[in-house]
């Protein structure tokens, strides 16, 4: 945490330049503002608060192989997307209303989309562009061009290099952040992700490798130091910030409640460090956390983060988008949207048509403030100075203009008169965060048949809250009460009506095969009924007790089936104990000769349950099959509990 500290300090100290300015009489308001509560945001942090949207690209070897983590033992060869074109990814992000991309630099396969001097596992050997591309260097360049700000995300866990594990590894990684920070221009975001050691090929020692990940990378001592010296305009992003905290799942939601303070604690009291944390509070933060580290919500735009062409009619719709928009940025946090390149290099028709109808709806909707034009009567209005803490200021577009209470009135009022009878359904709050985060919560009641209503409630508004009502509201007269420890410092005041885009994703769903027929046999487990992984409910799921792995259930699938793939649902309670990460799948025709069809793995299962989905490339008849759970997430023993929510095959 130390270095951030030097850069809150550096930021006070721009202040008071400031102040010493202030004999020049149009800013003597300056000493008249509200001290500043709590921890506030450094200048690279306020950047980012304003961003609110950006988009985190995977593409590597891994998406030839239709997976979602590699293994790192992937020919380099593989990687030769014929039509790649960058300019294709970004405009589309563009459109979206994205404000920066994020390039996965080197993901857990370990192989770098730029030439690197740190390992031969880079694009300079592979066939695109003859070996002598630079992938980074042109998504910077298709980001900069469409107006976007650029970041790298490079993972620390790394399956191929044969020294991971060792002190040579740490090394080589941060001369990868030394490359990446040196020749792509000022950063955004250095992005860490938390998935760290495990199997892998590393180098072809073909073994299970961890690290410890509170002392291995020394990032407080050795590798932060780097980003902030180097790219000092970037935010750091990990599950524990220093900057930037993940908000603990992949769904792109934050909190109800999210504050941007938080204290990163370690589970075992030890060092809080990118995957080594008490997660407890990564979704709400806390009221009272030592430092400005607000959530960033990351979801992939398709179930997983890498392409798989099985999920081309599943990707997010704008309407979905923009409900995860208002559950991200709408509490304070940013929304961070996977985009995934299929094979030819581009994104697929139907997830370009989405972010076009997500630009559209966020344009429509957020064109008009409708409460432009009303007239304002607040409780109180600081040191009587209506031109700098009068509450017009909400009304313009500035982030640091605002509406402040002298020092003792904590609990100001605010009539709001609208300029005639407006019809919305989303309230839009935002304090002057610069003065750190204020309010305890803020109430807004609507003027009805002569009284007050309650009409809607939030707490934690921070850099942008955004209240969707049940339906929409029609009224000429608002009132606002605000609760706050100290004086308050809001910033916007908006009203908006959410508008309506036509979008229809392209392509049909997959058929399922009929279940009604089937036998489960699951052996002399104990636990609940195996059927339950076959109901059709996802809600309701298989657990047994801890047994000997691997654990296999078979299906008598009653008739003849010719099936294409297959799908595991993981329990979808939230809890990660059984969740399978390592299966066997087999066919038979008469229930004792059996013969595999595939085998795999169920890559970041724990932080994104999604349905896993294996295509086989290929039609198998039987009228039996077999799955066998080798291994569970997050378990290194051959013994565990496991689950399954549901199981399903495909057919054509
Ligand atoms: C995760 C990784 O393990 C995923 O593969 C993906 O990169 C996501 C953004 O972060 O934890």
């Amino acid at each position: 945490m130390m270095f951030r500290h030097v850069i809150n300090l550096a930021v006070l100290g721009v202040v008071s330049v400031a102040s010493l300015t202030r004999c020049n009489s149009t800013e003597d308001h300056l000493q008249d503002e509200p001290t500043p509560y709590g921890p506030i945001p450094t200048t690279a942090q306020l950047n980012w608060h304003e961003m609110e949207l950006y988009c985190l690209i995977h593409f590597t070897p891994t998406t030839f192989q239709n997976k979602e983590w590699g293994f790192g033992d992937a020919s380099a060869s593989l990687f030769n997307p014929p039509r790649f074109d960058a300019n294709q990814i970004a405009a589309a992000a563009k459109a979206g209303g994205f404000k920066g991309l994020i390039s996965v630099a080197k993901h857990h396969d370990g192989f770098c989309l730029w030439p690197t001097k740190t390992t031969d596992y880079n694009i300079a050997n592979s066939p695109w562009r003859d070996g002598k591309g630079n992938m980074v260097k042109e998504f910077a360049d298709a980001a900069r061009k469409q107006g976007l700000q650029f970041g790298v995300y490079v993972s620390a866990w790394d399956r191929n290099h044969p020294q991971y594990g060792n002190p040579e590894y740490a090394d080589a990684y941060r001369e990868q952040l030394r490359e990446l920070y040196s020749n792509y221009g000022e950063l955004f975001t250095s992005w860490h992700d938390g998935a760290n050691g495990g199997d892998g090929y590393y180098g072809g020692a073909n073994e299970t490798r961890r690290i410890d990940r509170a002392t291995y990378y020394e990032w407080e001592e050795k590798t932060w130091p780097i980003t902030r010296e180097m790219q000092p305009t970037a935010v750091i992003f990990s599950d524990i910030g220093p900057d930037v905290r993940w908000v603990g799942n992949e769904k792109g939601i934050a909190a109800e409640t999210s504050w941007a303070t938080f204290t990163p604690v370690a589970p075992d009291g030890g060092k809080p460090a990118p995957g080594h944390i008490d997660g407890q509070f990564l979704g709400s933060g806390q009221r009272d956390g030592k430092y400005w580290i607000p959530a960033e919500c990351d979801v992939p735009h398709r179930p997983g983060w890498f392409y798989h062409p099985e999920q081309d009619d599943q990707v997010k719709t704008p309407d979905q988008l923009f409900d995860l928009y208002l559950n991200s940025v709408g509490r304070g946090a940013a929304f961070n949207l996977g985009l995934a390149p299929n094979t030819e290099g581009l994104l697929h028709p139907n997830d370009v048509a989405s972010l076009k109808g997500f630009g559209e709806k966020l344009t429509k909707t957020f064109a008009e403030n409708l409460a432009f034009g009303a007239s304002f009567d607040a409780s109180n209005i600081r040191k009587g100075n209506k031109k700098y803490f009068g509450p017009a200021n909400l009304l313009n577009d500035d982030r640091y203009s605002y509406w402040a209470t002298d020092d003792d009135v904590t609990q100001p009022e605010l009539i709001i008169e609208l300029k005639a009878e407006t019809t919305f359904d989303l309230i839009r709050l935002r304090e002057n965060i610069k003065l750190g985060q204020r309010l305890d919560s803020a109430w807004v009641d609507v003027w009805q048949d002569g009284s007050w209503q309650p009409l809607a409630m939030a707490t934690s508004i921070g850099a942008s809250r955004l209240i969707q009502l049940d339906e929409p509201v029609t009224t000429e007269r608002l009132r606002l009460r605000l609760f706050a420890p100290v004086a308050v410092a809001l910033s916007d005041f908006g009203l908006f009506k959410i508008a309506e885009v036509d979008f229809a994703l392209q392509g049909a769903a997959r058929t399922r095969a009929d279940r009604s027929l089937w036998r489960v046999m699951a052996g002399p487990l104990r636990g609940s009924d195996p059927v339950l992984a076959v109901d059709g409910k996802p809600e309701t799921f298989w657990l047994t007790n801890e047994v000997d792995l691997p654990v296999p259930i078979s299906v008598d699938m009653g008739k003849l089936e010719t099936i294409t793939g297959i799908g595991y649902l993981p329990r979808q309670d939230g809890n990660p104990v059984g969740l399978v990460s390592r299966y066997v799948f087999e066919t038979s025709m008469d229930g004792s000769d059996w013969e595999i069809v595939t085998r795999g793995e169920f890559s970041n299962i724990a932080a994104n349950p999604i349905l896993q989905y294996v295509d086989f490339g290929k039609a198998v008849q039987a009228h039996y099959f077999r799955f066998s759970i080798d291994a569970v997430a997050n378990v290194t023993s051959n013994r565990s509990a496991v689950s399954i929510a549901e199981f399903e095959v495909y057919g054509n």
